[in-house]
């Protein structure tokens, strides 16, 4: 097949032969994420609009109640699931609880279930920076035939089955894995449909761009104060370029593309981090991997942590290898 001109669809079926004795339900869910990123992308780009269409908590011209997008989003990417009958579950970063899906005839009877942070860095829609979804597919653990329980959403990274983010940016793109390696789609919005971009994605072993909020520095351990010293210091090939977007998904794609690290670290006033495993660094750890990359939380590995809430936080630090190793000797200096 011409890569060029491969669709996401046609990428989806071409590699369903991954999955062993696959019934092309992973496939459908797949799509099924596809078709909402796209409604989703339609709103978000008429976020400019807001003040012409009415905003969140306002009726518009319609007679209709305006959402704010990331409750919008997780209505869409929740019910693009729901409606088609692909999962048994699904827990967003937007909801406290998780959702059980019945499936056909009540029967419970699908194998999979889908974590999922429909907008992400949504407080950046406002000053039209880039915003992200990003997503992560488990198979569940309990029998089928039976309600999904927490402990099917308690799952360690490592047994995810798929994951990826869509970035509403200059292009939107959508970047997943199934693990075989990380593949990118870019949206041609005058045709709707995601066309393979940037195939084999892979971390280059070590960058020069570091993202972290530097505004906490204070607050910061010692080693993370230590490894942004490192960074800035003028030695070899540094200083590195620091860049943050404040929109996780922006930056770890550009890390991703042009090599770099990410770090959300634990501080005085927030001990876990902000960001959510279940949502957010779990499903960013796989890409991270599958491109090459490392994501530890300093200390270990984030897929190899054992979840015991679904909004739980985790420190991350994930990008080029080379360069979260370098950040870790500086941690492990204050264990
Ligand atoms: P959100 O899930 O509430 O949108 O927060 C997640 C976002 C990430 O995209 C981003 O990297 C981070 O929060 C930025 O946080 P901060 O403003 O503390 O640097
Ligand atoms: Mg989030």
């Amino acid at each position: 097949m011409n890569k060029k001109h491969t669709t996401l669809g046609e990428f989806i079926i071409d590699n369903q032969k991954h999955f062993k004795y696959s019934s092309g339900e992973l496939s459908r869910l797949i799509n099924s994420i596809r078709l909402a990123a796209k409604i989703v992308n339609h709103e978000v780009n008429k976020a400019g609009l807001v003040d012409i269409l009415g905003a969140a908590g306002e009726t518009n011209i319609q007679g209709e109640d305006q959402q704010k997008l990331d409750i919008y989003a997780n209505e869409v990417f929740k019910s693009a699931l729901i409606n088609r009958e692909i999962v048994c579950g699904i827990a967003s970063e937007e909801e406290e609880d998780f959702v059980t899906v019945q499936g056909k005839y009540n029967a419970h009877d699908n194998k999979y279930i889908v974590l999922i942070d429909p907008l992400d860095g949504s407080s950046n829609i406002d000053v039209n920076v880039s915003v992200g979804t990003i997503f992560s597919i488990y198979r569940r653990k309990t029998p089928l035939g039976m309600p999904v329980r927490k402990e099917d959403f308690l799952q360690k990274g490592n047994e995810q089955v798929a994951a990826g983010y869509i970035v509403y940016g200059t292009s939107t793109m959508l970047v997943y894995t199934a693990g075989h390696g990380v593949n990118g789609f870019t949206l041609n919005p005058a045709i709707g449909s995601f066309y393979l971009s940037h195939p084999d994605m892979k971390f280059p072993e070590t960058g020069n761009i570091f993202s972290i909020n530097e505004g906490n520095y204070a607050h910061f351990p010692q080693g993370v104060k230590d490894y942004i010293k490192y960074c800035q210091t003028e030695e070899e090939d540094r200083p590195y370029t620091f860049r943050y977007i404040g929109s996780m998904v922006s930056d770890f794609h550009r890390n991703m593309i042009k090599g770099g690290i990410y770090i959300y670290p634990a501080s005085f006033k927030a001990p876990k981090g902000k960001l959510r495993l279940l949502y957010e660094c779990n499903p960013i750890a796989f890409l991270t991997e599958q491109a090459g990359g490392k994501a530890t939380d300093g200390f270990k590995r984030i897929m190899d942590i054992q979840p015991t809430e679904l909004h739980e936080r985790v420190p991350i630090f994930c990008g080029s290898k080379k360069m979260v190793e370098k950040a870790e000797y500086f941690m492990h200096k204050y264990p």
